[in-house]
């Protein structure tokens, strides 16, 4: 089975105008599809692995054959996180840009020390990331919320943390709008993440353990 590029949630122009109708565009209609693309190519000759979901297949990454792991570590890693971070994000006029509740918020409060804290502590992070990677609210292997940073396309999944909410870093995803400018486009971002959905997400995290 194929892995298939999956429906953006959106217009290219629903982020507007925090992320731009190009890029958007560009990111989602040939940046992501390429790694999808490139998934399935590497996986062809490994018809009971092609069968997995990408999860499962990022999760169990060592136990892959050696010829395939940075295929699926790249490629994989890129359509996993692509298809993530799509969906932890809408406009602003259906709730983007709002602020956690629940547990969720309860959590992020105790553990971070109220959610400017954390939205500063993530900040810093996402900006301190040299090259192209990702900044992520996860939760941990004990059940904690943890923020990390991967390179190039590496997932969280791969050291058995769930993320939460997850920004790209790489140039693509920013650069025509804000050019060098990355501190800007992670301050501009948190007007479109989800925190309905993330909260959904969430929960079912909880329910699973
Ligand atoms: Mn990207």
């Amino acid at each position: 089975m194929k892995h298939q590029l999956p429906p953006l949630p959106y217009e290219y122009s629903a982020l507007e105008p925090f992320i731009d109708t190009k890029t958007m565009e560009l990111h989602y209609s040939k940046h992501h599809a390429t790694y999808v693309e490139k998934l399935n190519t590497a996986l062809e000759t490994f018809p009971a692995l092609h069968d997995k979901p990408i999860e499962e297949l990022l999760q169990n990454f060592n136990n892959l054959p050696e010829s395939l792991k940075i295929s699926v570590i790249n490629h994989g890693g890129g359509h996993y996180n692509h298809s993530f971070f799509w969906n932890i994000m809408c406009p602003p006029s259906i709730g983007g840009g709002t602020e956690p509740i629940g547990r969720l918020a309860t959590l992020i409060e105790s553990q971070f020390d109220g959610f400017k804290t954390f939205q500063e502590e993530f900040n810093k992070k996402a900006v301190g990331v040299f090259g192209s990677g990702w900044v992520w609210l996860v939760v941990g292997i004990g059940g904690d919320l943890q923020l990390t940073t991967t390179q190039n396309q590496d997932s969280p999944l791969m050291q058995g943390l769930i993320p939460l909410i997850g920004l790209d870093l790489w140039e693509h995803a920013y650069y025509l709008k804000y050019q060098n400018r990355r501190q800007e486009y992670v301050s501009a971002w948190w007007n479109v993440v989800h925190w309905k959905a993330v909260e959904v997400h969430f929960e079912k995290i909880k329910e699973a353990r």
